[in-house]
């Protein structure tokens, strides 16, 4: 069975790890965010990625859900010593060799997508990882700065630094409406038994793949059914709602699957807090949606694969 998911970071990876336990068989495709990725110290790093590629591979920090496990810092502190930033993002040694790898190939002509092909040959992650787009799409979020005046910051900024404690004022994919589905995105889509959206961020994971033109009418043509990340009217880890809120939608298990619409999503899993959850034209279902172990999330991921399999 052909499985297609479009997934962003710690929530997205966790999901797709217990799809994997789900269904063992089945040959998964995972199209990843790559609004997220920010160049620093010359570096190109691609959180979601990579995100992805060392959680399903084994190399995750498991408590952080994202770098490297058994991590240091020295790189990062010899550049502190010589005054150079940022120190808010912490990139760790092993971490480092990823991006000198993904940078070198990039400056060599390679696409993102051959670069992530590549790493993944070390990490075996098991699933087929496309980045949404060869073309660079960055996420960067209008604020009030408390120093004065309105600006951009890249999305890390405001998520690491700022702990999206600022409002973001808006949120906005830059370079998404002139990227290309990377190679494999759209056949893929096409090719799927079953989508699934995991409980990634609706706004700047799951959204920002939506946002690449051909993404989004690809998936409306196939069985989709989504995992709500929002549980009772919280996010169940990161700060979906400070993202929701920025583009006016409420946080709730119902007004996320509102805003994907039911030309997109066929089917709707609501954990059981959301029960009464009700949306014309998508089918709801509920169940713990709690990721609190790899057998909870497998039977998640197992509950998404049926219902998508009832709605074919
Ligand atoms: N998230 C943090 O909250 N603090 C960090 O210092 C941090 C560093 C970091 C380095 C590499 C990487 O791939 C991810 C990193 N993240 C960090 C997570 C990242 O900001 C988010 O996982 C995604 O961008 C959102 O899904």
């Amino acid at each position: 069975m052909k499985i297609v998911a479009p997934a962003g970071g710690i929530g997205g990876a966790r999901f797709l790890r217990g799809l994997q336990q789900a269904a063992p068989d089945a040959e998964i495709t995972v199209i990843g965010n790559t609004g997220d990725d920010i160049s620093l110290f010359g570096l190109r790093v691609c959180p979601d990625l990579d995100t992805v590629m060392y959680t399903l591979g084994g190399g995750i920090n498991e408590e952080q859900g994202w770098g490297r496990t058994g991590e240091s810092f020295t790189v990062k502190e010899e550049l502190l010593a010589y005054g150079v930033g940022p120190g808010w993002f912490g990139l760790g040694d092993r971490d480092f060799a990823t991006h000198i790898v993904r940078t070198q190939m990039l400056a060599a002509g390679y696409p993102l997508s051959a670069v992530t092909e590549a790493l993944c040959d070390r990490w075996k992650p098991g699933v087929r990882l496309i980045p949404m787009s060869d073309d660079q799409v960055e996420t960067h979020v209008v604020i009030d700065d408390p120093d004065g005046g309105r600006r951009a910051v890249h999305f890390q900024e405001w998520w690491v630094r700022l702990r999206a404690s600022v409002p973001a004022e808006s949120i906005t994919a830059i370079g998404a409406e002139e990227a290309k589905p990377a190679p494999g995105v759209l056949e893929a889509i096409e090719a799927a038994d079953v989508v699934l959206f995991p409980p990634s961020n609706p706004v700047v994971s799951v959204g920002t793949i939506l946002a690449v033109p051909g993404i989004r009418e690809a998936f409306e043509a196939k069985t989709v059914v989504g995992v709500s990340p929002i549980i009772g009217d919280a996010p169940v880890r990161g700060m979906a709602d400070a993202c929701l809120t920025a583009i006016g939608v409420e946080t709730s298990a119902r007004a996320v699957a509102d805003h994907y619409g039911s030309g997109l999503l066929n089917g709707w899993l609501v954990d059981e807090a959301d029960a009464s959850v009700e949306v014309p034209g998508i089918e709801v279902r509920s169940r713990p949606l709690l990721m609190s172990d790899p057998d909870a999330t497998a039977a998640i991921a197992g509950a998404a694969l049926d219902l998508a399999r009832e709605l074919a």
